[in-house]
């Protein structure tokens, strides 16, 4: 690098300040749930499927051992986990109904960080083998409590199932939050069609302090004030 001005050198200095961050790694956004308890757990793919012949799986209130990291809750009889070919997953091939045959719900619990806010996601779909329907689910997470959402599908055929993505952000109020769906219609034996569960932190980007950036551009210009007096030096010698 020839630099012959002190300009120059300031803008080899901003150069490398630039390069240096550009090259820093950006935070992929973790899903906590599938992070706490295994790759998959997030969209129910992981645990003890036992296919009843119609591509579900019947689990009661209070079984939190069949579908790994989750929980199964009331109010109701329980929930169907769900299988393709019978029924479209968005993510893998497990989804789950909310509703065996009257509304319930699941839950599953992951660290957080009191104060910290996080983004809640997930992709919807409903049920039915009777063509168009919509129904309405229920999520609390945090600050985040009964958050209402809807669930809808277009086609009679559950295995084409469409899903939608919803997006909220709640603030943890503890070190452990608890995480639960519940179906919300109670006139439906359909409850929402829930997959790809997912919570990240919400702040993708650690930036470096003032100070740390101080601290770049002086080892950055320190390699350069070097790097010149190497060159002077060399071309003394010659
Ligand atoms: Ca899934």
């Amino acid at each position: 690098m020839n630099i012959k001005t002190f300009t120059q050198l300031l803008t080899a200095i901003a150069a490398t300040t630039v390069t240096l961050f550009s090259h820093s790694p950006n935070v992929v956004a973790m899903n906590i749930i599938d992070d706490t308890y295994g790759v998959g757990v997030g969209s129910f793919e992981l645990g003890n499927f036992v296919n009843n012949g119609q591509d579900f799986m019947f689990v009661p209130p209070g079984d939190n051992t069949t579908i790994t990291g989750w929980t199964v809750g009331g109010p109701g009889n329980g929930i169907n986990w769900l299988i393709e070919n019978g029924f479209n997953a968005d993510t893998g091939i497990y989804s789950l109904d909310l509703s065996h045959t009257s509304r319930s719900s699941i839950s599953t619990t992951i660290p957080t960080t009191i104060g910290e806010t996080y983004q809640l996601s997930f992709a919807t779909s409903a049920s039915s083998r009777f063509g168009s329907f919509t129904t309405q689910g229920f999520v609390s997470a945090g600050s985040l409590i009964n958050q209402e959402f809807t669930a809808t599908t277009v086609t009679p055929n559950t295995s084409n199932q469409v899903y939608n993505f919803h997006n909220f952000d709640f603030i943890a109020n503890d070190a452990l939050t608890t995480l639960t769906f519940t179906a919300g219609n109670p006139s439906s034996v359909y409850g929402p069609v829930i997959d790809s569960v997912s919570v990240a932190l919400n702040s993708p980007l650690s930036v470096p302090e003032s100070s740390n950036i101080l601290g770049l551009i002086l080892v950055g210009g320190g390699f350069l004030f070097t790097g010149i007096k190497c060159k002077k030096n060399k071309e003394e010698e010659n």
